[in-house]
């Protein structure tokens, strides 16, 4: 019989040969019970009825599948249930969720069902997440952290049995679920240097909206890699970890209809652009806003504030980056 390493197990080494607390594995604890809870709603979302739309609109306007909901409220569960979170952001709601103010040690952003373009058809979605940590010598005053300020991030494609975690200044792992539906087999990711597997990720019916020196050089250096893009950003966010290559969501600056227009981008600066920034920088990549400002130096004014995102393999982000900065 083999048996692999278990994610708990690997935490256990990694918090001991830092040490530090057990704390840190208690609230991934309550992740992990929390996605594989979702995990099991999605999977068996359909015969229950549960993909469909829950008839109201979220704090950024767009329909709330009923999923969507019962995510956030599985996770906030087991947040509240753990003790250890002082408070919490989620996608799904416009204000700060307190937890425990005063014995919590960490504040936790997340998004419990990304992708959700994908939800009626039972195809991927994401679970991401960033964890800062307290202030623990001084007062705290609870700002909301940039990404460089994290001390961990990752994300579950759900429902696929994989789970990823960046930890600050060790690197990123993968883990797939066993027979027991435990998280095993942690596998450092670290991005590919073989350009010929590189790909490419970005949503190709909006590549006319982008800004001009965006759309010149997805001309000139499209040709050179495999393109994919499913429409979860976990999901193609996996493949770029694997493979090498770039994600990007641009900001939408030539709409035909101005009023379509997305200036500052669309995905989600404190739960989606730092959470995959960082696992990427831990992986050896990097990732840049608009400006070509690095997404982990954004410093996040309010909960839902929005980012253009180029991620991925730094020749190419870097590469992107100087049109950007032109
Ligand atoms: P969705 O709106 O379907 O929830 O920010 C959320 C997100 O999905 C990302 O997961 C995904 O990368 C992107 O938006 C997809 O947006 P487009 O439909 O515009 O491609």
């Amino acid at each position: 019989m083999r048996f692999e390493q278990t994610f708990t197990n690997f935490l256990l080494d990694h918090q001991e040969k830092h040490n530090r607390t057990y704390h840190f594995l208690i609230l991934m604890d309550a992740l992990i019970s929390a996605a594989k809870h979702i995990e099991h709603y999605y999977l068996t979302g359909a015969l229950k009825g549960n993909l469909g739309l829950a008839g109201n609109v979220n704090v950024q306007g767009e329909d709330v599948m009923r999923m969507d909901q019962i995510a956030h409220e599985i996770t906030i569960h087991y947040l509240r249930a753990s003790g250890r979170v002082i408070h919490a952001i989620s996608e799904e709601s416009e204000k700060i969720i307190p937890i425990n103010n005063e014995g919590g040690r960490y504040f936790v952003y997340f998004d419990p069902l990304d992708g959700s373009s994908n939800v009626p058809h039972g195809l991927p979605v994401g679970f991401l997440f960033g964890i800062a940590k307290r202030n623990l010598d001084g007062p705290e005053d609870g700002h909301l952290r940039a990404g460089k300020d994290y001390i961990a991030a990752g994300m579950f494609v759900i429902p696929t049995g994989t789970f990823t975690l960046a930890l600050k200044d060790a690197g990123t792992w993968r883990f797939h679920t066993d027979e027991t539906m435990d998280f095993v087999k942690p596998i450092p990711m670290i991005l590919s240097e073989d350009t010929k597997e590189w790909e490419l990720s970005f949503n190709p019916a909006h590549r006319h909206t982008y800004a001009k020196n965006v759309q010149n050089w997805i001309e000139q250096n499209e040709r050179k890699y495999v393109f994919r893009y499913l429409g979860s950003l976990a999901g193609d966010f996996h493949r770029i970890l694997s493979n090498g290559g770039m994600f990007m969501y641009p900001a939408i600056v030539n709409h035909p209809n101005p009023e379509k227009n997305r200036p500052h981008g669309k995905l989600r600066l404190m739960y989606e652009a730092s959470v995959v920034a960082f696992m990427c920088r831990e992986a050896g990549g990097t990732a840049v806003d608009e400006t070509g400002t690095p997404t982990l130096d954004l410093q996040p004014k309010e909960p839902h504030q929005r980012t253009a995102l180029y991620v991925g393999s730094k020749p190419l982000v870097g590469d992107i980056a100087q049109v950007l900065h032109g």
